[in-house]
């Protein structure tokens, strides 16, 4: 049995962080948190195999958001899931992904402070391994699909697995973006994919998807790790520890949402006070209530002319609220304006 996780994209990098009692802030608690249940499920279902299928650390960025408390965390989160491979005498192997590159080439990355302990294989370049009667393919980040491709046919119609960290045509991101470039979804091997966030199949592609959800986008119902059976046949794990994630502005749609959800609520005044929102959203883990935003219609605005900004107001006076300046009125509104903010 083979268990396979992906893409922990630890770091600071998102929309909900704030400090916290343990001093590694929400953002890497969380990651830890989901890092610890990775490892419960390897004791629980002792596979032989652990693979993290790339993006461990996020270091995309050429490495300003590692600090001492992500480096930390990182250790945190490796060390917990190794900690439970060795308990149950899993192998374990990390697969390099973009976001772990330093270079393009990737031969400095995040993840080879990995190569360094014994009891992790680090895989930064395609591999095969012969494992319990299977070739198992690694193919980890990079941007030459046709060399993907052609690993994929030179290992077609045998006993093979494939692991990678590659876009494959036609997929999302996430709900904004789809892959124009990527792999052939029908190679006609099992590929077990990391990269995508997302998790859903694609022909013969699995894209197994984030433990967690990283960013709103992501939203889904399935964010977990996979189990391949020994007669190849998965199962998917859905974690439940860690929260969803949710950025709206219908109340009628918390209904559906699990109390385990970090909420960013844009409420409208107009519609239901504050204290209405406050009673309905405070079942979820995490809430983040603000003001909706009122757009500015395009066709609302109107040009005014004139030279000086007096003039320019007083055409506005004018042209837009159909009257003239009576500067008596103006200071009498001002004053109670002023007055509303003082109280
Ligand atoms: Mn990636």
């Amino acid at each position: 049995m083979i268990l396979f996780y992906t893409d922990l994209h630890i770091g600071k990098h998102t929309l909900f962080d704030e400090p916290t009692d343990s001093g590694y802030g929400l953002r890497l608690d969380n990651i830890i948190e989901c890092a610890k249940w990775i490892a419960d499920q390897i004791r629980e279902h002792k596979p032989k195999l652990v693979i993290n299928g790339g993006d461990t650390i996020n270091a995309i960025d050429r490495a300003v958001s590692i600090t001492a408390d992500v480096m930390s965390a990182v250790g945190k989160c490796i060390g917990e899931i190794n900690d439970a491979c060795l308990d149950v005498g899993s192998n374990h192997i990390v697969m390099l992904g973009n976001h772990d590159k330093f270079n393009e080439s990737g031969d400095i990355s995040a993840i080879d402070i990995f190569e360094y302990f014994n009891d992790i294989l680090v895989i930064k370049e395609p591999e095969v391994i012969e494992f319990m009667g299977y070739n198992l393919v690694f193919l980890p980040h990079m941007k030459d699909y046709k060399e993907a491709d052609s690993w994929f046919e030179s290992y077609e119609g045998k006993d093979v697995i494939a692991f990678s960290h590659l876009d494959v045509v036609g997929v999302s991101l996430n709900s904004n973006y789809s892959l124009e470039e990527g792999i052939d979804v029908d190679c006609g091997m099992s590929v077990y994919n990391g990269h995508i966030h997302m998790h859903g199949r694609k022909g013969s592609v699995l894209n197994v998807g984030s433990p967690m959800q990283h960013r709103y986008a992501e939203s889904s119902e399935k964010h977990g790790v996979i189990l391949i059976k020994d007669d190849l046949s998965e199962v998917f794990i859905k974690n439940d520890v860690s929260p969803n994630l949710y950025k709206i502005n219908d109340l009628k749609a918390l209904k559906s949402l699990s109390d385990n959800s970090y909420v960013w609520f844009e409420y409208d005044p107009r519609e239901k006070s504050l204290s209405e929102v406050k009673k309905k959203t405070k079942r979820f883990r995490k809430v983040y209530l603000t003001e909706l935003k009122v757009p500015i219609k395009m066709e609302s605005r109107v040009e005014v002319e004139g030279k000086s900004e007096v003039e320019i107001f007083r055409s506005y006076m004018k042209d837009v609220c159909d009257t003239e300046l009576d500067k008596g009125e103006l200071i009498k509104q001002g004053c109670e304006i002023i007055n509303k903010y003082i109280e």
